[in-house]
């Protein structure tokens, strides 16, 4: 058998859906939260290779998923390029002023050196036996979402500051700076051994104006940096309006979709092969109700190539048994 996620997505395969989910190395695991007890510091533990390797292939021993995402963050970008991050408890990412001399000042060098365990990480999980046949995924944070982190400080859930965009020219060199180490850092992860990349733009939907140069444009580049390393990529613009006119602008070779998007519209719409789309709050319902919704999407996509996933992280009070059933769901599919 050969790697499901990439036959899906390369060769157009119809005939099964692949499946994996997003954060499913996380909190719903109650071996990962094993693991956590022990290393409260995150960004410490996504830098050691031995148990980040372990947390990535902890869902697939217990799920067979088709494929592995590497336990890291979005956030090791800026923690690269010296602007200090950290995750409190109940709150989420913390990250230092934003400085624009401490980041600059950042050589390729010293970026891959400070996170060099990610990439080992990728490395020792690639080559261990239970992925012989599973696509090891690498990722990135999208520039815009990378960027709103960095001078947001912290999650922008609550929406973005009006005075975000007031110094231009500093978000200008910014986005540049960013969309460099972006590249360096998926090289680096292609390098290690991932063979399919994600580009997280989680917060996407935040933008309805300058989405040219916040989204599509840096967003475009990267694809096309990453195609040329031969390596496939998929594209989560979360939130976005319009996925069509993302797809035709952005090309990647697969798009996931949110869960507030039809998918019917996108099915007409959308030529590429589709991953995603089932909200991770049906499975914190009932296992009928479960299994009726990943059937709608199964027979949505049934003549499409089709990864199944869902419209965003699966959410830590997930039961283990609801994800069982997914998977049982997906596989029987005929
Ligand atoms: O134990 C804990 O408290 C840590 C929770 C956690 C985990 C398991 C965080 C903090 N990050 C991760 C791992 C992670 N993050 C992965 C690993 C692989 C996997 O998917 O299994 C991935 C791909 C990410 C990507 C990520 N981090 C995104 C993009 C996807 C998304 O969720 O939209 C984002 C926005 C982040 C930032 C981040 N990291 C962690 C949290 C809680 C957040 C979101 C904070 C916010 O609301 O802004």
């Amino acid at each position: 058998m050969s790697k499901q996620i990439t036959n899906c997505i390369l060769n157009k395969n119809t005939t099964n859906n692949p499946i994996w989910l997003m954060r499913q190395a996380g909190r719903y695991l109650p071996e990962f939260r094993e693991i956590r007890k022990e290393n409260p510091n995150f960004i410490k533990l996504c830098l050691n290779s031995d148990l980040a390797t372990e947390i990535t292939l902890q869902p697939i021993r217990r799920f067979d998923f088709d494929g592995g995402i590497i336990f890291s963050d979005i956030l090791m970008l800026p923690y690269g390029i010296n602007q200090e991050v950290e995750f409190e408890k109940g709150f989420g990412p913390k990250l230092k002023t934003f400085q624009l001399d401490k980041i600059k000042n950042t050589s390729e060098i010293d970026f891959t050196k400070k996170i060099q365990q990610v990439y080992k990480a990728i490395s020792k999980t690639a080559s261990n036996p239970i992925m012989t046949n599973k696509d090891m995924i690498g990722f990135v944070g999208a520039p815009w979402t990378i960027l709103v982190y960095m001078i947001n400080c912290s999650s922008p859930k609550n929406g973005l500051n009006k005075n975000f965009f007031d110094d231009e020219l500093l978000i200008k060199e910014t986005m540049m700076i960013i969309e460099k180490f972006l590249k360096l850092h998926i090289r680096n992860q292609v390098d290690a051994g991932a063979n399919i990349i994600q580009i997280f733009d989680s917060w996407a939907g935040l933008l309805d104006s300058k989405i040219d140069d916040y989204i599509l444009n840096p967003t475009l580049n990267l694809v096309e940096y990453t195609k040329n390393l031969g390596v496939p990529v998929i594209c989560f613009p979360r939130g976005i309006k319009n996925y069509k006119n993302f797809c035709d602008i952005v090309k990647p070779d697969a798009v996931n979709i949110d869960y507030d998007v039809d998918p019917i519209k996108i099915v007409k719409e959308i030529k590429i092969p589709v991953q995603g789309g089932l909200d991770p709050k049906i499975l914190l319902s009932d296992k009928e109700n479960l299994i009726k919704s990943v059937k709608h999407y199964l027979n949505i996509f049934k003549d499409h190539p089709y990864i199944f996933n869902l419209g965003h992280g699966i959410l830590p009070e997930t039961k283990i048994e609801m994800v069982e059933e997914v998977v049982k769901t997906v596989r029987e599919f005929k």
